[in-house]
């Protein structure tokens, strides 16, 4: 079977690609009202490994069962963000087609590789949904522990959706961000974690190094630019992260193309801060809707 599922929503001239590697959305095209023609709203670094030796640099990683370096005890021998994004999916080849919407479900269960490195029981199902305008992701992550031991066996977890915007950086507000707790990557204190601020920007841009994760946000949120946006429109995912290497760190990633950071923001709605848990047998689902912002938000 094909590595790469090229998802058509034919009624709507929309498309997405996604690789069974990661369940990892590496395109999404849609039309908006003021352009039939359909254009590329997710960034995928031209120097990407596509050839499933690591993570894509660029679209929609899943991060799943930790963000970032793990700090769960059941975690400590997983990679940054966990295991999802490079681990081959399933996908049984069926496409579902609603008329005005088609979607693909893909399934990861626990493989030899990776329970050599996590131990609990899981279920994972990635459902990618292509609309007009928009384009939506939900994880289903299902504790199939059998254990009936009170207090319960809690599948304990982070998730997250590393989404890649397409769109000018130098121009790039990310709203509303405004009052929120934040921690600042970009300035580890003495003891080498992030610097705890509070936001005090109505849109925050991402002109230098940015690497924020903000908690407890809206799960809405606006990414524009001078002539165009995206709305991220989220349902169990309480925190997001903002994130741009600029040259200062984009620069010594060897699968960042040069200067892709002028071309993208991360805007990554997820739990991450403090762990999700869902007892034996129930299933958490998180949600994100990424839609064209179809009128220009901002004068030049
Ligand atoms: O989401 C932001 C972040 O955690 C940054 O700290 C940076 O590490 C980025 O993810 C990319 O991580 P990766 O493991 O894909 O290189």
């Amino acid at each position: 079977m094909a590595n790469t599922i090229l998802l058509q929503n034919s009624k709507y001239n929309a498309s997405a690609e996604i690789m069974l590697y990661g369940a990892t959305v590496v395109s999404w095209k849609c039309p908006s009202l003021a352009d039939s023609q359909p254009r590329e709203r997710l960034f995928v670094s031209a120097t990407a490994i596509r050839d499933g030796s690591k993570p894509v640099r660029g679209g929609i990683p899943v991060v799943f069962p930790c963000f970032g370096p793990p700090t769960h005890p059941e975690h400590s021998k997983l990679p940054q963000h966990g295991f999802a994004r490079s681990s081959v999916w399933s996908w049984n080849g069926a496409i579902t087609d609603e008329g005005d919407r088609v979607s693909v479900t893909l399934t990861l269960d626990p493989t030899p590789a990776i329970t050599s490195v996590y131990k609990r029981p899981f279920h994972l199902a990635f459902v990618v949904s292509l609309g007009r305008f928009d384009l939506s992701t939900e994880l289903h992550v299902q504790n199939t522990s059998s254990s009936t031991a009170y207090p319960p066996d809690y599948l304990e977890f982070q998730a997250l959706f590393h989404n890649y915007i397409a769109g000018p950086s130098s121009e790039i507000l990310v709203t509303p961000l405004k009052g929120l707790s934040y921690f600042d990557k970009t300035e580890p204190t003495d003891e080498g974690r992030a610097t705890a601020k509070t936001e005090t920007r109505a849109g925050v841009d991402v002109r230098k190094f940015t690497d924020s994760v903000y908690e407890s946000a809206s799960q809405n949120y606006e990414v524009t630019w001078v002539d165009g946006g995206i709305s991220i429109q989220t349902s169990n995912l309480k925190d997001v992260v903002v994130w741009n290497p600029q040259a200062e760190a984009g620069s010594k990633m060897g699968d960042m193309e040069k200067g892709g950071w002028d071309n993208f923001v991360c805007c990554e709605p997820g739990h991450v801060r403090g762990f999700e848990k869902v007892a034996p047998g129930l299933t958490w689902v998180g949600k994100q809707v990424l839609s064209v912002i179809q009128a220009a938000r901002r004068e030049r």
